[in-house]
């Protein structure tokens, strides 16, 4: 394991509340694999920003009338409430729109257009005579060229998920005028240039995951098209070059060099050297599937235009997309559930639970649903998982006045239970670098059924023989489920720490304590009281009725 690592996740654009989709399949899995490395020693920082520039973000600042800057402003702020509130640990959160990566921005820019990456063409754009502005992206609607489906942006149709080469009918989205077509010189990034590095450098990298390469290297072959990386719009990283002037980029052109930004200015402001650090880390880049082009070919391109100067990600974990009761997620027909209503609902950690139990490491779909939510947090978690705990510590407590008993001779059930600790850490850890976080929780809950059973089978309320060993092996085995359930679940796994009074903070536990018999006799627990309460299906039907109206 290499030990430094830096940890992104895709940046929430700043225009809007985060909402389970997003934390399912890019935040989460990346908080808790942080979490892990850091428990491994790793010196792993997570860094993330707001994506804060674009035409989606500028049109709706202007019809809530804010300046752009205070609308950004407002929802970065807004984000990074709720993902503390669901325990998304970032060592850093700034902002695409900071004055840090708008100066590495341009000079990225001027490295690429230095070694000849960049080339200047004369295109067609909408324009409307009424709001004296051109008009890409979302700032024309009209009918879709392919579906024939109406009311549909310029840049994608949100029906048939294609990119119309031109909308038919097209309409300015502020005004509703019909635009005309006028001249505009923009900017070019040639991407054909890196079909042969990317492809190598996808052919090399084992590290990332087998099925997406396989479509990123067909996408390679079927040819690359340049990309267009400017728009005329007062938002955005302005293009550095005379004649230029008005011209800013692409919000993709810019975003992601804020992984690079952000990390540096973090790393510099803590006394580290930013870019060294970043150079000698393993890279994780966490996305969602709708992102894999940006990842697989515009970001490594881009790194590869100036020389590798910053290295290329290592680990780029792409997973599906959420569907909800299984829907589509949609905001405008209210068939979402935002991150912040969630948590008044329920703990965060039934949340995590649930979200890595669906989520496997792959690009397939995963399914919120409230009736499957109920069953695995009751059963799973409460059932398995929370009773076991509160039995070995209730027991102690009851039997033992809470002092851990001495432990005679092993028989070979006490045996097989100590071995089962001590392979839990190499169980668990070798699913974790592979990025099954699913599996890998999966792990923990087999471990502590294995526990209750044997907890069941030794009978020590008969107060029998074998009584102390059972008690020894149980608090040690709550105490490896603790330190193994952190990253998954910060909170109960703390929770569990102190009612076995361990003092202080689990996160300072290591990785290897896991599978150590650390609680010794005589030890005396704390408190011992139940860490979950039971989901009630009354207000699942609650939440249920909250949604939509679908269809
Ligand atoms: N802001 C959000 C998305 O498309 C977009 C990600 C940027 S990552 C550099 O999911
Ligand atoms: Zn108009």
């Amino acid at each position: 394991m290499n030990k430094k690592a830096i940890i992104t996740s895709a940046l929430p654009y700043a225009n809007g509340e985060i909402h389970l989709g997003h934390v399912a399949s890019t935040y989460l899995p990346a908080d808790v694999t942080t979490r892990f490395l850091k428990l491994n020693g790793v010196e792993a920082y997570y860094v993330c920003a707001s994506d804060d520039f674009g035409t989606p973000i500028l049109i709706q600042s202007e019809k809530e009338g804010k300046t752009p800057a205070e609308y950004v402003a407002h929802w970065n702020k807004r984000d990074y409430e709720d993902f503390s509130a669901f325990n998304i640990e970032f060592d850093y959160f700034y902002k695409t729109s900071s004055s840090e990566n708008i100066a590495f921005v341009q000079d990225v820019f001027k490295k690429l257009n230095d070694s000849g990456h960049i080339y200047e063409k004369e295109i067609i754009q909408f324009y409307c005579n009424n709001d004296k502005k051109f008009l890409p992206d979302r700032y024309v609607k009209g009918i879709c060229p392919y579906c024939k489906a109406e009311d549909q942006y310029s840049d994608l149709c949100e029906i048939c998920g294609r990119v119309p080469e031109e909308i038919t009918d097209p309409k300015c989205s502020l005004c509703g005028q019909p635009p005309t077509k006028e001249k505009t010189t923009h900017y070019f990034f040639k991407l054909k240039n890196f079909s042969e590095s990317l492809s190598k450098w996808l052919d090399e990298n084992q590290n990332l995951q087998k099925d997406v390469k396989k479509y990123v290297q067909n996408w390679i072959k079927s040819g690359l098209i340049d990309w267009d990386i400017t728009r005329d719009i007062p938002w955005g990283v302005p293009v550095p070059l005379d004649g230029a002037e008005g011209k800013v980029f692409y919000g993709w052109f810019d975003n992601h060099l804020a992984y690079i930004s952000t990390a540096i200015k973090f790393l510099n402001d803590k006394g580290i050297n930013g870019k060294y650090f970043w150079n000698s880390a393993d890279i994780y880049h966490f996305i969602g599937k709708d992102i894999v082009y940006h990842h697989y070919l515009f970001l490594p391109a881009m790194r590869l235009g100036i020389n590798s100067e910053y290295e290329l990600p290592d680990y780029i974990p792409t997973r599906g997309h959420l569907t909800l009761q299984s829907k589509k997620i949609s905001k405008s027909r209210n068939w979402y559930i935002g991150l912040k209503q969630f948590l008044e609902y329920y703990p965060a950690d039934y949340l995590r639970f649930y979200l890595v139990s669906i989520n496997p490491y792959s690009q397939d779909d995963l399914n919120f649903d409230w009736d499957d939510f109920t069953t695995r947090i009751n059963s799973e978690l409460i059932g398995n998982l929370g009773n076991f705990v509160n039995r070995a510590l209730g027991f102690t407590k009851k039997a033992f006045d809470g002092k851990v008993p001495e432990p005679d001779s092993f028989d070979d059930k006490d045996l097989e239970a100590e071995q089962k600790i001590k392979n839990l850490a190499y169980d668990v850890s070798s699913l974790m670098e592979q990025n099954h976080l699913d599996r890998a929780l999966k792990k923990i809950m087999e471990f502590s059924s294995f526990f209750n059973q044997y907890f069941q089978h030794k009978e020590p309320w008969k107060k029998g023989p074998g009584t102390a060993n059972c008690v020894y092996l149980s608090v040690n085995a709550a105490r490896s489920i603790a330190i193994a359930l952190f990253s998954f679940l910060p909170e109960s796994s703390q929770k569990i720490w102190n009612q076995l009074g361990m003092g202080g903070e689990i996160s300072n536990s290591s990785w290897n304590d896991i599978s150590v018999l650390g609680i010794s006799s005589n030890h005396i627990l704390g408190d011992a009281s139940p860490i979950f309460t039971k989901v009630e299906e009354s207000d699942i039907e609650k939440h249920k009725s909250q949604l939509g109206p679908s269809e």
